[in-house]
């Protein structure tokens, strides 16, 4: 039973009321999270959202702890002086009576809390245009109220987390090892990487030579982290700041792109079913550039579409090197689940590849719109 799980967790939170109630959320791949449901002594309600942060991905929770307070303190920060109430404009870390922002209990499972943003929800597929147009706008607009933040002094939660070329050679270290037995069904899907391998290094050398900055990114734009208004459509907040780190704008857009603009969901069995829609793709990029049009530099604006490439390869990457390694970092629902992902990331990168000269174009016309 879930309470079973969480029960010990509860007394050392500063919640407050009554707790009546909790659900699991199944949407996460990394962290376990779950939904409480406080009674407050006036009758109304008041709701937080629990998690158990997965340190096999994060090794130093106390880290990404330091980030999210940090980063969240800056947002709220530039909330206020838009003159905006940031209730529920920026995710609010909940306390331990303790006064910290992380549970560790005694089997060494890290806890942590926030308030639930009410009246809002995240979507796994855009419904319509404008709903995604709202995600790029957030996503962008995240990106804009960091700008100042002094992006060195964050810690690097997952070092590497997007170095695209070290990621090249953990796959093929992992297709030497063989963890799980199952390379030898694989030899198309491994030659299709050594096809892209070249790529793959090309945002990180353009780091390494200062042609684009390392700003404070975001690193996990799945649509599904933006929290909207139910009543006005409008989007409220980013969540899910795990990976908030240095990083380049161009993964942030490119994530984005890759999740959100597919004409199907992340792992789709189907693959026929997928492909770039390049009216969601033209929605995001107009919310997206609203916000950053004149902050981000010509060649960051030039590359966006690079971005697009390299995330999608490094998704289908990283969900085939985890299939070889026998399923040890995402959740699975299926033993072919990591599998059944790649096949999808690599339909999504051939269409986005075939597209690409067309996400110019767009860009272009919306830089100047
Ligand atoms: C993981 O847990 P979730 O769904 O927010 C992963 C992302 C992937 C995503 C793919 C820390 O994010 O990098 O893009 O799955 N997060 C981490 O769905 O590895
Ligand atoms: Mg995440």
């Amino acid at each position: 039973m879930v309470y079973n799980d969480i029960k010990h967790v509860l007394k050392q939170f500063r919640f407050e009321g009554r707790f009546t109630g909790v659900e699991e959320l199944m949407s996460g791949n990394i962290n376990n999270t779950f939904h409480l449901y406080y009674a407050q002594p006036d009758g109304s309600r008041k709701e937080y959202i629990l998690q158990q942060i997965n340190t096999y991905a994060f090794k130093k929770p106390e880290e990404v702890m330091s980030n999210m307070s940090r980063v969240t303190a800056h947002i709220e920060k530039a909330v206020l002086a838009a003159g905006e109430n940031p209730d529920r404009r920026v995710l609010r870390l909940v306390s331990t009576k303790g006064g910290t922002w992380m549970f560790k209990d005694n089997e060494n499972r890290c806890w942590r809390a926030y308030n639930f943003i009410d009246r809002a929800r995240a979507y796994d597929r855009p419904e319509k245009l404008e709903h995604f147009q709202e995600c790029g706008r957030a996503f962008g607009e995240f990106q804009k109220m960091l700008f100042d933040f002094p992006a060195e002094e964050l810690y690097e939660t997952i070092p590497n987390f997007h170095n695209t070329r070290k990621r090249f050679y953990d796959f093929v270290a992992a297709v030497a090892e063989d963890k799980g037995g199952r390379v030898r069904f694989l030899e198309e899907e491994i030659d299709f990487f050594f096809d892209r391998r070249k790529m793959m290094s090309q945002v990180v050398g353009m780091i390494e030579r200062d042609e684009i900055p390392l700003r404070v990114t975001h690193n996990d734009t799945k649509m599904n982290n933006v929290m909207i208004d139910e009543d006005s459509g409008k989007a409220l907040c980013v969540i899910d700041l795990d990976t908030v780190m240095p990083g380049s704008v161009l993964y942030d857009y490119g994530d984005a792109v890759r999740f959100g603009a597919s004409t199907a969901a992340e792992d789709e069995p189907d693959t026929s079913k997928i492909a770039l829609d390049m009216d969601l793709f033209r929605a995001f990029t107009r919310g997206f550039i609203s916000e950053v049009k004149g902050s981000l530099t010509e060649n960051e604006m030039k590359m966006l579409p690079l971005g697009v490439k390299i995330m999608t390869c490094e998704l289908a990457m990283r969900f085939l090197t985890d299939y070889i390694d026998g399923d040890l970092y995402f959740k699975v629902r299926s033993p072919e689940h990591n599998l059944i992902r790649a096949h999808a990331q690599m339909k999504l990168l051939e269409d986005v590849e075939a597209k690409y000269d067309q996400m110019c174009a767009v860009i272009e016309e919306l830089i100047v719109e």
